[in-house]
């Protein structure tokens, strides 16, 4: 892998971790910071190695948003010629579960990212948000779509209009967030977490994660049908027939993701 500017990335028996490094700034997310964070996924994704990803921030935030110094500057057309966002649409088409840890600030875009993570873990008091009406603009990233699908209209538009920051608890409510964990024990905890997932039968795992993500778009019949060919899928893995004959034989199955 090549030099990371914005990120480390570090792999801890079959997780990936990888953590925002701009601490300076409240990891703020500019655009190589983007193509490292979708280079740097994209890879574990394809990685035999790697059963589950964890991202977090350094320093006191996860991300205070976007980089507001590299955009405030931008026309529609630059905007349009950029496409920055296709490169994003790729996070939210990984195949590994990504389990978030927000460490603090989750603010505009740093809110969406975590938003792109499959599961969250948070800390009493980190702070959720889209405060970008403040600036005179919205969310770009998925936010307006990702919070309606989680909180509904309603709740989604108290937050958005006003741009105010919403608590762990509040997020915790919502069922934004999985759990709240001490600040001490934050990675620690999420990196069990992802150890426990990444030990999983790998195609499991994925087919899982796929047909959950079907379910927040699809009508239920439909997501059914997504789920049951999924189900037939893993019939021709090998793993199945290891998961099941271990059962049988009353013994530890050793999964090999085939
Ligand atoms: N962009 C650039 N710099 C930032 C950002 C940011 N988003 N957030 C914080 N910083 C910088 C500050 O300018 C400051 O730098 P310096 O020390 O050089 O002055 C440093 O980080 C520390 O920040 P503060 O001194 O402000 O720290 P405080 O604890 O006082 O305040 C806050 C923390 C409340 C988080 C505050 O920094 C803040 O309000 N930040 C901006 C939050 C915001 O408006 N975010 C939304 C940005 S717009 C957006 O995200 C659009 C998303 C579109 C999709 C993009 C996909 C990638």
């Amino acid at each position: 892998m090549r030099n990371l500017q914005f990120l480390e990335a570090t792999v801890i028996d079959g997780v990936a971790l990888i953590e925002l490094n701009r601490p300076e700034v409240l990891n703020a997310i500019n655009r190589p910071m983007v193509s490292e964070l979708v280079e740097v996924m994209t890879s574990y994704d394809r990685d035999p190695e790697i059963g589950a990803m964890v991202l977090t921030g350094k320093g006191r935030a996860f991300a205070a948003g976007a980089d507001i110094n590299e955009m405030a500057g931008d026309s529609p057309i630059d905007l349009e010629l950029l496409d920055q966002f296709s490169e994003w649409d790729r996070l939210l088409a990984l195949k590994k579960p990504v389990i978030g840890a927000v460490n603090g600030f989750a603010l505009g875009g740093g809110f969406e990212l975590a938003l792109a993570c499959d599961l969250l873990f948070t800390t009493d008091s980190a702070q959720f948000g889209f405060p970008e009406v403040n600036l005179g603009v919205m969310p770009g990233a998925g936010g307006t779509q990702q919070l309606t699908k989680i909180m509904g209209k309603r709740k989604a538009l108290e937050w958005l209009l006003t741009g105010e920051k919403m608590s762990a608890q509040e997020a915790l409510h919502f069922g934004i967030v999985n759990r709240l964990i001490a600040p001490e024990l934050l990675l620690e905890e999420t990196m069990k977490f992802a150890k426990t997932v990444a030990k999983q039968p790998p195609i499991a795992v994925r087919l899982i994660k796929e047909a959950v993500d079907k379910a927040v778009d699809y009508p239920l019949d439909e997501g059914m049908k997504f789920e049951r060919k999924n189900f037939y899928l893993l019939f021709s893995s090998e793993d199945q027939k290891e998961g099941m004959n271990a059962f049988m034989e009353k013994r530890s199955p050793q999964f090999r993701g085939k």
